[in-house]
């Protein structure tokens, strides 16, 4: 006679130290019910029924977009809230002139009023998770409640959820804390808070992204920030692809943008015909965790298993392989619908709106038809270019490190720092124009220094000392370099046509990393000359080229001038390797 196979432990009694905080959570929010996640496929069906039940998701045009739904967030409730984020640390140093800062005790008892029986009438959901591959010991976990099952759905398909993250914590014995409550979704009831000290997040009144998949921005950076800084690696704000010659030859580099700076476009970049025998792989698009590796080289994990992308501007011309991937089994939030139902959205050449992101019949008079930080959250496994090595336990080793900002005029197209402690100044100094992806004023400049200002989560001159002890440990370093696709001419026209063609500033940056191609010094670093670049096929003028390949003096003085300023505000916990490069820029720009 056949036996039984042995019922699986019940989740709630996998972990003692998880089983606890649930249990404290719940006496304090006191919801009707409580939902442990197992991660499968039937339980995302089930929470995608209830919310449908509910009227909360609408099933789209089954035929041109099967298994896709549409979200609508709280029309005040659609970016990352930086003024209301804020780093709780007991020294307010630690967190440093980048963060906003609150005292622990304050902190907590603040939230502890606006989380008590915040979740009465309503399901919590634990939903432990584990950021990277299950195996990987570059991999870090944590358990998220939240009173939402979008944010639950979200993490399903952001993060490796359920019973294996559960059965990993309960051996690793340590996990970060994430309580998320959607409140009453009121802008004067809101507060992301983060304790790295005692790896907890607690976040109240948002349901959008990075304030409430706890996963990504709250753990993945800002505690893993400090964790990492703890122990010894990089926790990054960077896409990682893997570039494949015509050769033959794979190489991995990560960059850090910017939030809606074309980081997923460039990790999914589509080879232009002009440059035959290319093939790109996706590692990932918005998060890298770097570990030094006994080899001395710098090995790269995504933590992230989805991608919680920008759709305005997504298209088959401007990227076939991420429109392809968010033609099926993709979460919309914020898009708009045409008649049949199908989503829409600025960029698209084809279908009319009708309705706009909030549900409203579209009216061009009333804004654009869907929201400029509309997202997808898809699966990384749809990406037509998803790389095999990113499930890889040991990560892909980096040939490259690039930083990049959105910048109408100063930052030429491409330029390699002079070594790594430059890079390290190079990083610190990105500027960029700031973009809906947080709520504020679009289009200003400000500092974004290794494209963190709004993830890191301790003092940025601590963290620019601590990448300059990550670069003393490898022997075999990246090469770091700084690109700006955002260049514009006079009348305000882009000079770079931008998406594939972005491949031929990746092919000289690999080919300066193989010691193949030739650049010219400046006072800021290394340039390519035109004849560098590889610009056969590519409809471009002389004087454009000229133009992104310049570096104006006068500009680049102020440019220094300000990066100064900016530094001086961190005082003297900045590393003076810093500034001794900052002074020999100074001094070559005469
Ligand atoms: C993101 C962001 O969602 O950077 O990735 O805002
Ligand atoms: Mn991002």
């Amino acid at each position: 006679m056949a036996t039984a196979a042995p019922l699986p432990i019940p989740l709630s009694q996998l972990s003692r130290a998880v089983t606890d905080w649930v249990e404290s959570v719940r006496a304090l929010t006191q919801p009707a019910g409580v939902l442990w996640c197992e991660g499968t496929e039937a339980e995302q069906r089930e929470l995608t029924s209830k919310l449908i039940r509910e009227g909360e998701l609408i099933r789209l045009n089954a035929e041109h977009f099967p298994g896709c739904h549409l979200y609508r967030s709280s029309p005040s409730d659609v970016a990352r809230v930086e003024h209301l984020t804020y780093i709780c640390t007991h020294s307010k140093d630690d967190a440093g002139p980048n963060n906003h800062w609150m005292d622990p005790e304050e902190a907590h008892a603040k939230m502890r009023e606006l989380f008590a029986g915040c979740m009465r009438g309503r399901t919590l959901y634990v939903i432990p998770y584990c950021m990277g591959p299950i195996d990987s010991p570059l991999s870090r976990c944590g358990v998220e409640i939240t009173d939402s099952a979008y944010v639950a759905i979200n993490m399903m398909i952001m993060t490796r959820a359920g019973r294996a993250a559960l059965e990993r914590i309960a051996h690793d014995g340590s996990f970060v804390r994430g309580l998320h409550s959607t409140g009453e979704l009121d802008p004067n009831r809101r507060f992301i808070m983060h304790f790295p000290e005692e790896l907890a997040i607690e976040s109240f009144g948002s349901g959008y992204g990075g304030n409430a998949l706890l996963g990504k921005k709250c753990h993945a950076l800002r505690i893993a920030s400090w964790q990492a800084r703890t122990e010894g690696w990089l926790a990054e704000h960077m896409l990682i692809v893997g570039l494949e010659s015509p050769q033959g030859e794979t190489h991995y580099i990560a960059c850090a943008f910017p939030s809606a700076c074309g980081k997923t476009n460039l990790a999914m970049l589509i080879p232009p015909a002009s440059l035959p025998g290319w093939k790109v792989y996706t590692v990932g698009d918005d998060i890298a965790w770097l570990h030094p590796g006994p080899d001395g080289r710098l090995w790269a994990i995504n933590p992230e298993a989805g991608l919680f992308g920008v759709v305005p501007g997504t298209n088959p011309q401007t990227n076939r392989n991420a429109y392809q991937m968010i033609r099926r089994d993709t979460l919309f939030t914020n898009v708009a619908l045409t008649a049949d139902n199908q989503p829409w959205w600025e960029g698209l050449t084809t279908g009319i709106p009708v309705t706009d992101w909030q549900g409203r019949p579209y009216d061009p008079g009333k804004g654009p038809a869907a929201h400029p930080n509309s997202r997808f959250t898809v699966s990384a496994k749809r990406n037509p270019s998803y790389s095999p090595r990113a499930e890889d336990a040991r990560g892909v080793p980096i040939s490259a490190l690039v930083f990049g900002g959105r910048r109408r005029e100063v930052a030429p197209l491409v330029y390699e720092a002079r070594s790594w402690q430059h890079g390290v100044l190079v990083g610190a100094s990105v500027a960029s124009e700031t973009t809906a992806a947080a709520v504020g004023q679009v289009g200003v400049v400000r500092r974004d220094p290794m494209a963190m200002q709004p993830f890191c989560g301790y003092n940025f001159a601590d963290y620019w000392r601590h990448w300059l002890t990550v670069g003393a440990k490898l022997s075999r370093a990246p090469k770091i370099f700084h690109v700006n696709w955002f260049r514009r001419d006079a009348h305000g026209k882009f000079l770079w046509p931008g998406y594939g063609e972005n491949l031929r500033v990746l092919e000289w940056v690999l080919d300066r990393c193989a010691g193949k191609a030739g650049a010219a010094e400046s006072a800021i670093g290394l340039l390519p000359r035109a004849e560098d670049l590889d610009t056969q096929g590519l409809r471009i003028g002389p004087e454009s080229l000229s133009a992104l390949l310049s570096v104006d003096p006068a500009l680049w003085r102020k440019e220094v001038t300000d990066i100064r300023a900016y530094l001086e505000k961190y005082g003297s916990r900045v590393p003076p390797e810093l500034l001794a490069e900052l002074a020999v820029t100074e001094s070559r720009l005469g």
